[in-house]
């Protein structure tokens, strides 16, 4: 709490101290004229853009604890962007997205012209009924940009300019972020708020799943990681001295030599279908790459005849669903397990979790926050963008039942099963999508099964697909419906689709405005890699004439 001396005794502060706030404002001044919207994860822009945006940030941050009266995090990424990108996010008390009523409280605060600011803050402490007698404690981290630090400071600024108190736990990735806001704020209930202590928790739960394993191979785990030249490499390196040696993990792309997200990463491999440039990859090796913040993770490997294999956010989903239906069959519980995805899975995923593994699949928004929401509705709620982006969720009640079980079960069976659940339980980060926890998770299913990646591969072969982009004078010209599958505006656009998948056999083809970079996204997919091509190509004509195109017209891929 920030407390005045008044006449000797001490009074709560009850009012904003917005001379305060001005002074420190002056410092981090808006550019006049200046506009962004907290999207699909947080601010994101260039870099030099920034700055009003990240101390705001930290103003809000502090009504959003002392509304709370929880820890509140707040990180400093642009994820996969370039270098000279950088963005803000807030992270709410379980560890989870912010909630949607204040991200557009961040929206206007962030637009708000000097002037304006002392009538937004005091709005968004009416609106919500913010305490201003409450203490607040806000957690911050930063990914390696060369622009992170500075920016951090800046949201330390706006934290002190309101009175609260902070922690500022420097480089670390996305998820061990969101992890110490959850152990904040669960009494130390989900694990202790250290690094060290987010190491420990997830390296136990792992060594004790792999004492499980029967077979191990050559006795060794090799993976090769691509870190794409970010935080990934820092922390996977931290994490090694933790883990068993049975595990080998070679680190690429730790940024010594390359930039960050260039040519590598999670993203470039997913987009592309291809290796990282400059990634020795031996046949049928198995390789993986991170994205720049760590939230991130794909799989993949070239086979004998030198076919590049990519197991992405679906693959693994199957992976995991496959494992916990399993193992919550031999347990005997009855709990409801689910699989949430996005428009962007590939349409053979769905159909082998359904058709195959008889597993319920939900579609979602684009955007964690959405699955995440949907995942919550199940015991078990199995979450994975596409791209690599995801987690798996227990439910309290579930949680309660397996680890009583894994105590207390005489059945030898079932017991442990249920000690394989709740260890499982341990190593995922159930805040959000972390690819060192869901490395480790992949592992382990792995060489429990006696998998190889080609193994794993083979439970389903991915429909040809495309990934386009197309610039719009404005990109909300894009409306849509159905969990983003249906375009409502521009007029036409709609009909327009429908006619070219229908032309494709097993074709799907669907646009929406992307959330976080100022473009129009265009996915295809359909029988052959030429046919998703020509879709993908003809579907972003149509977004070019119907959706005010702008610079040159989309050209043919190849
Ligand atoms: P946008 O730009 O809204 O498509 C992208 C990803 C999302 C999500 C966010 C946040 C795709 C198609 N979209 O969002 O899934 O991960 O970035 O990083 O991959
Ligand atoms: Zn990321």
């Amino acid at each position: 709490m920030h407390l005045d001396l008044v006449g000797g005794e001490i009074q709560p502060e009850e009012e904003m101290d917005f001379d305060t706030v001005a002074k420190y404002s002056a410092l981090h001044a808006k550019p006049p004229g200046l506009s962004s919207q907290y999207g699909t994860a947080g601010f994101r822009t260039k870099a030099e853009n920034l700055d009003h945006t990240v101390f705001r940030m930290g103003l809000l941050a502090v009504l959003r604890s002392k509304q709370t009266t929880s820890t509140i995090g707040v990180m400093v990424t642009a994820s996969h962007n370039p270098e000279e990108d950088n963005g803000v996010k807030l992270i709410d008390p379980l560890g989870e997205m912010l909630a949607p009523a204040w991200e557009e409280y961040a929206t206007c605060l962030a637009n708000a012209e000097e002037p304006e600011l002392q009538t937004v803050l005091s709005d968004i402490c009416q609106k919500e009924k913010v305490d201003l007698q409450h203490s607040a404690f806000v957690v911050i981290g930063r990914d390696t940009r060369s622009s992170s630090k500075e920016l951090s400071q800046s949201v330390i600024d706006g934290v002190s300019a309101l009175g609260g108190q902070l922690q500022d736990y420097g480089l670390v990735t996305t998820p061990q972020l969101h992890y110490m806001v959850c152990c904040r704020n669960t009494n130390g209930n989900y694990g202790r708020a250290t690094v060290e202590g987010y190491y420990q928790k997830l390296s136990k739960a792992f060594m004790a799943l792999m004492k499980q394993a029967v077979t191990e191979r050559d006795g060794h785990l090799c993976l090769k990681v691509d870190c794409a030249n970010g935080i990934g490499a820092l922390k996977l390196k931290e994490m090694e001295h933790y883990l068993p040696k049975c595990l080998r993990i070679y680190i690429d792309n730790d940024g010594s030599k390359g930039k960050l997200n260039h040519l590598c990463g999670a993203d470039f491999v997913k987009v592309h279908q291809k290796p990282p440039v400059d990634l020795e990859m031996k046949i049928n090796e198995k390789c993986s790459s991170f994205d720049g913040d760590a939230d991130r993770i794909v799989y993949y490997y070239n086979d004998a005849a030198g076919r590049f294999h990519l197991l992405d956010g679906d693959k693994i989903a199957t992976l995991i669903s496959t494992f916990l239906k399993e193992l919550l069959v031999k347990t005997g519980q009855t709990l409801t397990l689910a699989v949430i995805q996005t428009a962007y899975a590939n349409g053979s995923s769905t159909h082998y979790l359904e058709e195959t593994m008889k597993v319920p699949v939900q579609c979602a928004k684009t955007g964690v926050k959405h699955l995440h929401h949907k995942a919550k509705e199940f015991d078990v709620g199995i979450y994975f963008e596409a791209n690599g982006h995801g987690t798996v969720l227990f439910s309290k009640a579930a949680e309660d039942k397996i680890r009583h079980q894994a105590e207390n079960e005489k059945d030898n069976r079932k017991r442990e099963a249920a000690k394989m659940l709740e260890n499982t339980i341990d190593l995922i980060n159930q805040t959000v999508g972390d690819a060192i926890s869901d490395l480790l998770l992949i592992e382990a299913i792995l060489a429990l099964k006696g998998w190889t990646v080609q193994q794993w591969d083979a439970l389903y072969t991915d429909l040809p697909n495309r990934q386009l982009k197309v610039k719009v004078a404005d990109r909300r010209a894009i409306d849509t419906t159905d969990a983003e599958r249906q375009a409502v505006t521009p007029p036409g656009l709609q009909e327009k689709i429908n006619a070219l998948v229908k032309k494709i056999k097993q074709a799907r083809a669907f646009v929406r405005p992307s959330g976080t970079e100022d473009v129009v996204r265009v996915y295809a997919e359909a029988d052959t890699q030429e046919n998703a091509d020509n879709l993908a190509h003809e579907v972003s004509l149509a977004v070019y004439h119907l959706a005010g195109g702008v610079g040159e017209e989309p050209k043919p891929i190849g």
